[in-house]
């Protein structure tokens, strides 16, 4: 394990892409290469990048790539999946405008399915996330692709999110029933090149909250993703809410109840696992749940008293 905690720590793109593979499939040895690089992480901002399927994330993605490398930061993208398989680099690599940056060594690309891994996202972006930040990264990027709760799950694990949406009617209202409004720090018109930007626009100023004084208001931009127009715009909408998260304390809170919430997802999930391991070793008390004599509450009972039972040592 020291040497592959070495290779991320110096850097190295092989050896950060195995630590994340390590992590996706939640291998043995995730623990150790943990404890490793911990006290390296933390020091990077996190972008989350989220909105329906085709909005331009990707396009916006590369985009800030660019303006992240143009004031020489270094930076990590993961595209998160939690819905399907692992794509390899296909997810990033057939962008064109995202080519541009997969040769430059100072630009992390990765996408990354957790659909397998143990707490799905919760878990294992954290710490991708990490092991960027201890190879250097000063920026890291996250998009989720697909649809469903990845797309309310980016917010918990980024200090701050950018909600993509497209011109036009009704894409606004989408992203407010699919509750992505609330999450969103900055609000992205893109494909403003099409009809219906300003409209857009106009209905999510109506729609966002905030802007009393000490809380943020999130900003609407518009932005053509394909010509690169609007994203230094971005880039300094995100800096401006960064500077807000500090000045305001908030960016230490949000980061201490991102943690918290990683350890109550850790906890969960090993509680899950013990619940099964409980039940295994207990057919009587299997068999009353499954010929329903004992109900779930009854049996949750004793499933918890065998676990706070002191365990017995073998000889
Ligand atoms: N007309 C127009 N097309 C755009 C713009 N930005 C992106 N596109 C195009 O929209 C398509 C989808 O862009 P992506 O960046 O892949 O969108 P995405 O949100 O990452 O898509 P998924 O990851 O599949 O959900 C591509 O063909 C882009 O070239 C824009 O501002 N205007
Ligand atoms: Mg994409």
């Amino acid at each position: 394990m020291a040497p592959l905690i070495e290779g991320v720590c110096r850097g190295e793109p092989r050896a950060v892409a195995r630590a994340i593979s390590m992590v996706e499939n939640g291998e043995a040895g995730s623990a150790e290469l943990s404890a490793g690089i911990f006290h390296r992480s933390g020091g990077a901002a996190t972008i989350g990048l989220t909105g329906a399927p085709g909005a331009g994330k990707s396009t916006l993605a590369a985009g800030l790539v660019a303006a992240a490398r143009s004031r020489d930061r270094v930076v990590g993208v993961l595209a998160v999946d939690p819905s399907s398989p692992r794509t390899g680099g296909a997810l990033l690599g057939d962008r064109l405008r995202m080519q541009e940056h997969a040769t430059d060594g100072r630009v992390y690309i990765r996408s990354m399915a957790s659909r397998g891994a143990l707490g799905g996202m919760a878990l294992a972006a954290p710490e991708a996330i990490r092991i960027l930040e201890a190879a250097g990264a000063d920026v890291v990027i996250v998009e989720t692709v697909g649809v469903g709760q990845a797309e309310v799950d980016v917010a918990t694990v980024v200090d701050t999110t950018v909600v993509v949406v497209t011109s036009g009617w009704g894409d606004a209202v989408q992203a407010s029933k699919a509750g992505l409004l609330e999450l969103a720090d900055i609000l992205v018109v893109n494909k403003a090149d099409r009809e219906g930007a300003s409209e857009a626009v106009r209905d999510l100023e109506a729609m966002v909250r905030g802007g009393d004084g000490s809380t943020w208001r999130p900003p609407v931009l518009r932005a053509i993703a394909v010509d690169g127009e609007g994203v230094d715009d971005l880039w300094m909408a995100i800096e401006r809410h960064r500077a807000h998260l500090e000045a305001s304390g908030e960016l230490d809170a949000r980061r201490e109840r991102r943690l918290r919430a990683e350890v109550a997802a850790r906890v969960a999930s090993a509680l899950e696992r013990r619940v099964d391991e409980v039940l295994d070793a207990d057919p009587a008390l299997a068999s009353a749940l499954a010929e329903r004599r004992a109900d779930p509450y009854v049996t949750a009972r004793s499933v918890l008293d065998r676990m706070t039972r002191p365990p017995i040592e073998a000889e």
